[in-house]
């Protein structure tokens, strides 16, 4: 943490004697210029910055670019099985009833990292309040609140949710939540809080960017920051008021998540091998380059390395039943143990990684304080990844979910990964979802549904739930229709 913000000519001295110290005193070339309160806010953000730190950052992530190293034992990470009849399979429906009792007892709550900046997407507002429904058009917030919604109504308990957000964010999310009156959730069980930000430095010397001649240019210190910005904006205490034990942690971009999974929850706090601290869900990967981290066992502990860290030649290896041999795909999807992050936060040992990316970022030149708009990538972004804790937990366990039944991330603007195929893939799920309860539904020559489909975790959480449901007998080609 930094000193408090400095405010007489004396303390303006030793301030700029102690950044000069760290080669960072270029963020003071304009303060005598600025009027008192962008001098305030200048001194409140340098304030806010670990300048002891800084140049041990700088030399690890900037001077030099840390490599990634291979573990010698590294092996694929073993997981519970989507099919739980199948060899070495699992009682689903026990764990099934011991996270409903778990959930039905007030003890599970939700939580999402909406900090993004969402830049790929090219959408300027939080990513949250993007409309994701395929037919709906309707928010991603409120396909989670609906979930969040149709949960509470079967198991007859509230469930609280926290939501992470940004400094660039925080503002917009809370107005867009308020503007939609909370989607028809109780205020009270809706929390938002900011999680940190670092200072965007300069490629060439590691030098603070500036984004005007009274900001400092930021970032947001990575969805690994939640783990502190848990407990610092009082969450993690209000969750202890509240007999909260567990956190169901998903992703902004991801309309498909099932935001409160009672067997992923039950099989996290009751198997014999889970210690109850952090789980992570999976998918088997498509293909060898998919853009997902891969659940790998390093140094003895279970730990996700980066699609862009693999080695190829690995990534492509597979096994004798053709399988990737490395196919545990992560989707961002955990449940962590409340006592686990608050063991985290009172551990001094405790540090996640930083992981470095370059980027073009805009700033103004801290000589004359003229724009810059970068043509190349001229700054460093500091982040910590919420996965590098799974290292921190006993036991830590891996489930298999399905594919088509939890991922489809709205990531891009076109392609893979995009609105596009979120929407297909909807459509996909909800097919397959309705002809299970008796509907027809037109498909192409390729078998891909002919129609625009959406169902609303208010109509199903799961398949079995639309049985007995007032449904169309027949979906006819080009429809588009929202259930
Ligand atoms: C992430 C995973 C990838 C895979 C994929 C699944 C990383 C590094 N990679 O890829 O392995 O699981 O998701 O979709 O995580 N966020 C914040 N604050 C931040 C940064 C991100 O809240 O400072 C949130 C963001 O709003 C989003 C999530 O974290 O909900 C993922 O961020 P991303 O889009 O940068 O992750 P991505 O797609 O590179």
């Amino acid at each position: 943490m930094g000193s408090t913000a400095t405010t007489t000519t004396a303390d303006l001295a030793s301030l700029r004697a102690r950044l000069a110290e760290i080669g960072q005193d270029h963020v003071l070339n304009f303060i005598d210029r600025l009027d008192d309160a962008r001098r305030g806010a200048l001194l409140t953000q340098i304030a806010a910055i670990d300048l002891a730190g800084l140049p041990k950052l700088v030399d690890e992530y900037v001077k030099k670019k840390p490599g990634f190293v291979l573990a010698p034992d590294l092996a694929p990470a073993p997981f519970y099985a989507h099919d739980h009849r199948a060899e070495g399979g699992w009682d689903r429906a026990t764990y099934k009833k011991a996270g409903e009792a778990l959930i039905g007892a007030g003890k599970v709550a939700a939580f999402v990292v909406a900090g993004g900046q969402g830049s790929r997407l090219g959408y300027e507002g939080p990513k949250g309040c993007f409309p994701g429904g395929a037919v709906s058009k309707k928010p991603l917030f409120a396909i989670f609140a609906e979930g969040l919604l149709a949960t509470e109504r079967r198991y007859g308990k509230a469930i609280p949710w926290y939501i992470m957000t940004s400094p660039l964010n925080h503002e917009a999310t809370v107005a867009f939540f308020k503007d939609h009156h909370f989607f028809g959730l109780r205020p009270q069980d809706v929390m938002f809080f900011s999680q940190g930000v670092m200072p965007s430095l300069d490629i060439r010397d590691g030098r603070m960017l500036m984004a005007s001649t009274s900001e400092i240019a930021t970032n947001p210190d990575g969805h690994g920051g939640s783990l502190k910005a848990l407990a610092v904006s009082g969450a993690l205490a209000d969750m202890k008021k509240r007999g909260v034990e567990h956190l169901s942690y998903f992703q902004v971009d991801n309309p498909l998540v099932r935001v409160v999974d009672p067997v992923f929850i039950g099989l996290h706090a009751a198997a014999a091998d889970s210690s109850g601290e952090m789980s992570s869900k999976m998918i088997p990967k498509a293909y060898p380059e998919e853009k997902l981290g891969v659940f790998c066992m390093a140094n003895k502990k279970l730990d996700v390395i980066e699609y862009s860290d693999l080695p190829a030649d690995l990534s492509k290896e597979r096994g004798t039943d053709g399988r990737l041999k490395f196919l545990a795909g992560s989707i961002a999807i955990h449940v962590i143990g409340v006592s686990f992050i608050e063991k985290l936060n009172h551990d001094p040992a405790f540090s996640l990684p930083y992981h470095r990316a370059e980027k073009k970022i805009a700033c103004v030149d801290p000589a004359t304080g003229e724009a810059i708009a970068p043509a190349s990538n001229n700054g460093v972004k500091l982040e910590r990844f919420v996965f590098d804790a799974l290292a921190f937990a006993r036991k830590p366990i891996v489930y298999e979910t399905d594919r088509l039944e939890e991922f489809a991330p709205i990531k891009n603007a076109t392609g893979v990964d995009s609105v596009e195929s979120c929407a297909q893939l909807q459509t996909a799920r909800a097919a397959k979802w309705l002809e299970a309860a008796g509907v027809k539904i037109a498909r192409k020559a390729d078998g891909t549904p002919d129609c625009v489909l959406e169902l609303s975790p208010l109509t199903a959480l799961e398949p079995v739930d639309l049985v007995g449901k007032h449904l169309p007998k027949q979906i006819e080609a080009g429809a588009r229709l929202a259930l």
